[in-house]
């Protein structure tokens, strides 16, 4: 059968008789995207300002993270791991270097590097702390979002992550987010872990109290506690640091990453952790056929580089600084809160602003994309190579549609 089809209208069509209804996407079907800027099928041109949830942090089609996979592409792009490859060892490596880590373990999406962290941390438990197998828990947090397994969905406070998804794993606790003392109760001998993002993105760009996970971590070292810190989303400069915890100055555990560690262009993540936790995994415990493939790690190499050349940290701090310092100086009666940090900000609006929906709706015909969280919370979430000139470009618009 071949179909033929061009306008927006058919594509969407197609896409809604064939796909799955698992999601309900703005209707911009885009073609073509170069750096913060994408086309859709018309043509028409729109500031990216999701950044596929920080997933292209590098910009769209960076031409060196292109390249890069390019010239992967043909030479050899998966072996499994059952035989080595020459990208896997350099890319641990160059993590290590960066980071300060001892060890990498590469998997392909987020959930999936979450699962790693979960595993790491029981049999690190069972093996070395000495809570009995089948026992201990991990503490977790109201709001938060981890990615769409059974397992994580299971410790979801959100009831549509769940509902109909059970029965769950069991071992999880959730506690209120930002509360120092619920976390200091909650922690008992049988403790293994805490898994935390430092700032709760679909939660709505929450920001926990300032020292909070400092605070947790020194709970967490006095009572031999792994602190596992969800960094997919936040991290590799989303926040104006390379990773957020940063912003408190403490070393987590194991630190979760994936999104733009492929650059956009490839799916990539994993943990990075120290040899006591890292050395549980022994060969045949965990893995996975696409994790630590040549490609993906070849454009991840690329992509930290990039990261690194064009001073997208730093970038991300600058610009997310004056783009939080103008949004507070919009006038709307539709706003209630502006929070963010580096190139990641949330403008949660009045309970009668009629919802986030409907200006994304009215940001897309200005030629901005973003995307709602929950049902009153616009977040913006640029790639981080962005100008200054685009910011004024966005606040333009953005002004506009909250007047
Ligand atoms: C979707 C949200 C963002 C994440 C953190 C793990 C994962 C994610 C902190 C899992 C993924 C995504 C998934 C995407 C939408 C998106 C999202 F709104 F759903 F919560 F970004 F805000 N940890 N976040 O943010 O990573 O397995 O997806 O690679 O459509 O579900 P993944």
């Amino acid at each position: 059968m071949s179909t033929t089809v061009d306008a927006s209208a058919d594509l969407i069509r197609l896409e809604e008789e064939y796909g799955a209804h698992n999601y309900h996407p703005l209707d911009v079907v885009v073609e073509k995207a170069r750096g913060v800027w994408v086309w859709d099928v018309e043509g028409n041109k729109y500031l990216d300002f999701l950044a596929a949830y920080s997933a292209v942090n590098q910009g769209h089609c960076h031409p060196k993270i292109v390249a890069a996979l390019k010239e992967q592409a043909d030479r050899v792009t998966l072996t499994s791991r059952a035989f080595r490859n020459d990208q896997l060892g350099p890319l641990c490596a160059e993590l290590c270097q960066l980071t300060g880590y001892k060890r990498f373990l590469p998997m392909n999406s987020g959930a999936e590097a979450v699962e790693t962290a979960i595993k790491a941390a029981r049999k690190w438990a069972h093996t070395i702390k000495g809570i009995p197998e089948d026992r201990g828990e991990i503490l977790v947090f109201e709001g938060n979002f981890h990615g769409r397994t059974t397992t994580i969905v299971g410790f979801s406070s959100d009831e549509q992550y769940r509902k109909g998804f059970g029965p769950f794993t069991p071992g999880f606790k959730l506690l209120p987010y930002g509360d120092f003392k619920a976390v200091e109760n909650a922690v008992t001998p049988e403790t293994i872990a805490i898994l935390i993002e430092p700032i709760q993105g679909e939660g709505g760009i929450l920001i926990p109290p300032m020292g909070f996970l400092r605070r947790v971590r020194e709970l967490a070292t006095a009572n031999r506690v792994l602190l596992a810190v969800d960094e997919i989303q936040s991290g590799l400069g989303r926040t104006g640091k390379l990773f957020c915890f940063e912003h408190e100055r403490i070393r987590p555990d194991i630190v979760i990453v994936g999104k733009a560690l492929g650059g956009g262009c490839m799916p990539i993540s994993g943990i990075l952790a120290d040899d006591e936790v890292m050395d549980v995994f022994h060969p045949g415990d965990h893995g996975s056929t696409f994790g630590g493939n040549p490609l993906a790690c070849a454009v991840a190499r690329s992509a930290i580089k990039v990261l690194l050349e064009e001073n997208l940290v730093e970038n991300s701090a600058r610009l997310g600084e004056y783009f939080l310092g103008r949004l507070q100086t919009l006038k709307s009666k539709y706003i209630k809160e502006i929070r963010g940090k580096g190139l990641w900000i949330g403008v949660e609006l009045t309970a009668d602003a009629g919802g986030a929906r409907r200006f994304c709706e009215a940001l897309q015909k200005q030629g901005l994309l973003c995307k709602e969280t929950h049902v009153n919370i616009i977040r913006f979430a640029p790639p981080l190579v962005i100008t200054r000139q685009e910011i004024d470009w966005a606040m333009e618009r953005i002004a506009k549609v909250l007047a």
